[in-house]
């Protein structure tokens, strides 16, 4: 049996989806998931990751888009991993610019830098690059991801996680988008404000060497499961800076050369 097969049966697939769909609806911890099933394969996270996904859509929940995780190098090697992870965001997820976000509706956020993708035309993989990316994006844009893993202390292994939907919960997207022609994306800074004070500086190459590499790799690790990435597709690329942790009273603010800036404020 190869080690990424299935090993989980579609009874516990399910279980696993409720029992973590619930800890995040219920605003609680959990053990992680890998205590309990250490045989659990990559295929067994992404289903049970697919499984949440389905109990969301059949409650009326709209997919807004997709995201990579742990795409920057700094936090592959803090987690001893070598392949980033993905996942999706939701409609519920969505925060205005310079809006305000409910810490009693999470367990312990932590905010992340990161540059958002719109694609104009499908990308498909193996073999997706850079180029290609490039050429199939409408837009850029400004974004800072709120991960919230459900597991107790964000102590997990990387199938738990996956199986968590990469700790997806809110998001913030700026006003400005921009054609990434013209615009030197590998080497685009961006610095990180919390209540007026920097906390993180980063420039995009932290994501991969370049954002759109980032896109490239989910179109490829999608492309594995026999999907692709739709044209008009909102993808996240994963933290440039490191995550910082947030509480209420927290105001955040990211500037993003060339792409203007993303706040908003915990309570
Ligand atoms: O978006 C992310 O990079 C988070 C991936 C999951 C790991 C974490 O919760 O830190
Ligand atoms: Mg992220």
């Amino acid at each position: 049996m190869s080690l990424n097969q299935a090993t989980l049966n579609q009874a516990t697939i399910s279980q696993l989806a409720r029992h973590l769909e619930a800890a995040e609806m219920e605003c609680r911890d959990v053990v992680k998931i890998t205590d309990d099933y250490p045989d659990m394969s990559w295929d067994d996270a992404y289903d049970i990751q697919d499984a949440i996904r389905a109990i969301k859509e059949q409650r009326g929940v709209r997919i807004a888009g997709l995201k990579m995780g742990l795409t920057s190098h700094a936090k592959m090697k803090q987690m001893g991993v070598t392949t980033p992870i993905h996942g999706f965001i939701t409609d519920y997820g969505s925060i205005a610019d310079g809006g305000v976000i409910d810490t009693a509706s999470l367990i312990h956020p932590k905010v992340e830098a990161e540059i958002a993708f719109v694609t104009r035309a499908p990308l498909s993989g193996p073999g997706c690059s850079v180029a290609a990316v490039l050429a199939a994006t409408d837009f850029i844009l400004p974004a800072v991801e709120v991960i919230d893993s459900r597991y107790k202390d964000f102590r997990f292994d990387l199938k738990s996680v996956i199986a968590d939907n990469t700790s997806s919960a809110r998001y913030v997207l700026g006003g400005s988008h921009r054609n990434p022609e013209g615009i030197d994306l590998k080497n685009l800074g961006v610095v990180m404000y919390k209540n007026g004070e920097m906390v993180a500086a980063a420039s995009a190459a932290a994501v991969l060497g370049h954002p759109a590499q980032s896109v490239a790799m989910l179109a490829n690790m999608l492309g594995s499961r026999g999907r692709h990435i739709p044209a008009g597709t909102l993808i996240l690329t994963g933290g440039a800076t490191e995550a910082i942790s947030v509480a209420a009273g927290d105001d955040i603010t990211v500037r993003y050369q060339h792409l203007g800036s993303v706040s908003m404020r915990f309570i």
